[in-house]
């Protein structure tokens, strides 16, 4: 008879295709065998877990997580080192995470910028993890680095800012990055905001004397993120079709240009984070300081919006759901949202308030509880496609026997658990708030487990994996939609025909 170092019966198994009872065998740190649900309740293994027909399903995969960064978006610097951000990740169902590997704009090689990052995490991590490369300085230096970074350290995509003093790049520049990254089958994520227009609009709101939290989301109009979104379409068609993934979609009209070019049949790829789909502009409307909470770029927008991002999730024109967790304290005048606040502005000064929010340990149990994506969209959004964009499917984000890391969390069944107020307390992060205290949750991990071992155990110890147990991903280019294929088809980049 076999032996298997774990034994999941009674599952509900849900992946991106299909919801179905089954068992799931592990061994060597690989799912081995997907069995008839109760055909494995005897089997020979080290550990036996039941389910109770709770929902298994690949661990979660999030894509957009800011840790241990340097001071970038505003004054302020990151709350989370990539130990307490990884806590809080398997707390929260996630097994793998793709942080980013910031090269400021002082600094000429990305190279530079990969190996410090490497220093920061190796074993720090509680799950696995991967780097994105943020190009803050397209050096002739940085853009010859390109093809080391996909052919021999793993790294497969990027990030460029249209927007933050610090990161923002001119056109010019972001179309020198993506024509390397379109050599080298890198793909570029792009936070989409007109930069110039922001500053402008900081400056119009300061003069007339609106400094509150609140002001954030006037400096942020709508059209700041549709008009960057509608060029950063254009210049990947201008240079023949390269893939971009268009970050932290916010707002209807960006949503609706996204949905047009891939309706065109160009290879544009957009990401929305539950900020978009569970706060609105209210919540920076708050007495006193307290909205600083929830400023972050974009901001969140109306409910109409909500519900058009929601029907963006559904429809596809989003491919992930990550949280974009970049975590700041905010009782905190040294590193904080308080870094802000002086005698002259005892609410704060919208323009320094360092953007970002915690959620990366709420994404998946806010996104579950809300019950608004079928449980298949859901595991697509939040897992496999992260997988197949960022060059991990299918030894992440899936099930298949034989070929998937075992990563997997599970829920507890049905009413069991019962709904529940959330509250910072009960999160792992070293954050000082939840900009989603008081909601109500229906659902949360019950066993997260990485490559066959449980590292969350929510009734039975909570975090019990260890901090170097979290490897390093080495990333294939990304399979979504056979994206470089086509390209490669096209032929390169050629000015002459344009
Ligand atoms: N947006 C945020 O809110 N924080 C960090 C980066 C970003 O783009
Ligand atoms: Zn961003």
């Amino acid at each position: 008879m076999d032996s298997y170092d774990l034994v999941i019966i009674n599952g509900l198994c849900v992946t991106a295709a299909d919801v179905a009872p089954y068992d799931i065998a592990v061994k060597d740190e690989k799912i081995v065998l997907l069995a008839p649900s109760g055909s494995l309740a005897k089997a020979n293994t080290k550990r036996l877990i039941d389910a109770e027909e709770g929902y298994v399903m690949p661990g979660g995969i999030d894509s957009h997580v800011h840790l241990q960064e340097p001071s970038m978006f505003g004054k302020g610097s990151c709350a989370d080192s990539f130990e307490s951000g990884t806590r809080s990740a398997i707390a929260g169902g996630n097994t793998t995470i793709v942080a980013f590997a910031p090269q400021q704009k002082h600094v000429d090689s990305v190279l530079t910028a990969l190996a410090d990052a490497h220093a920061l995490a190796k074993d720090n991590c509680y799950c696995d993890y991967g780097f994105h490369l943020l190009v803050g300085n397209p050096s002739p230096t940085a853009l010859s680095e390109f093809p080391r970074l996909a052919q021999s350290e793993g790294v497969t995509s990027l990030k460029i800012y249209m927007t933050y003093v610090a990161l923002q790049l001119r056109d010019n520049e972001i179309l020198s990055v993506l024509l390397a990254a379109r050599q080298n089958h890198i793909l570029t994520m792009i936070h989409a905001e007109n930069g110039d227009v922001l500053s402008w609009l900081t400056d119009q709101l300061e003069a007339a004397k609106l400094f509150a939290p609140k002001y954030h989301v006037n400096s942020h109009a709508p059209m700041l993120e549709s008009e960057a979104t509608n060029r950063a379409i254009a210049l990947s068609s201008l240079l023949a079709n390269t893939p971009i993934l268009l970050v932290h979609i916010s707002e209807p009209a960006a949503a609706l240009r996204i949905r047009q070019a891939q309706t065109a049949g160009q290879p544009i790829f957009a990401e929305t984070c539950p900020q978009y789909l569970f706060l609105t502009r209210d919540d920076l409307d708050k007495p006193g300081f307290e909205g600083a909470k929830c400023v972050c770029a974009p901001p969140p927008r109306d409910r109409a919006d909500q519900l058009a991002i929601w029907t963006g999730l559904k429809n596809g024109t989003f491919t992930v759901l990550s949280s974009d967790h970049c975590p700041f304290r905010f009782d905190d005048a040294e590193t904080g949202k308080k870094t802000s606040v002086t005698q002259e502005h005892p609410v704060g000064r919208f323009r320094h308030i360092p953007n970002g929010l915690p959620g990366i340990e709420t994404r998946l149990p806010l996104a579950l509880s809300a019950r608004k994506l079928t449980l298949t969209k859901f595991v697509e959004v939040s897992s496999t496609n992260a997988a197949k964009l960022y060059g991990l499917y299918p030894r992440k984000g899936s099930m298949i026997p034989g070929v998937s890391d075992a990563d997997l969390v599970v829920w507890y069944p049905g009413k069991k658990l019962g709904e529940f107020a959330l509250t910072n307390g009960m999160l792992h992060h070293d954050v000082d708030y939840t900009p989603y205290e008081g909601r109500t949750i229906g659902n949360w991990p019950r066993y997260t487990i990485l490559r066959g071992k449980v590292i969350w155990d929510r009734d039975g110890g909570g975090i019990i994996g260890e901090k170097s147990f979290g490897k390093f991903l080495e990333r294939e280019k990304s399979s979504m939609n056979e994206i470089w294929e086509t390209i490669e088809e096209e032929g390169p980049f050629n000015v002459e025909a344009l």
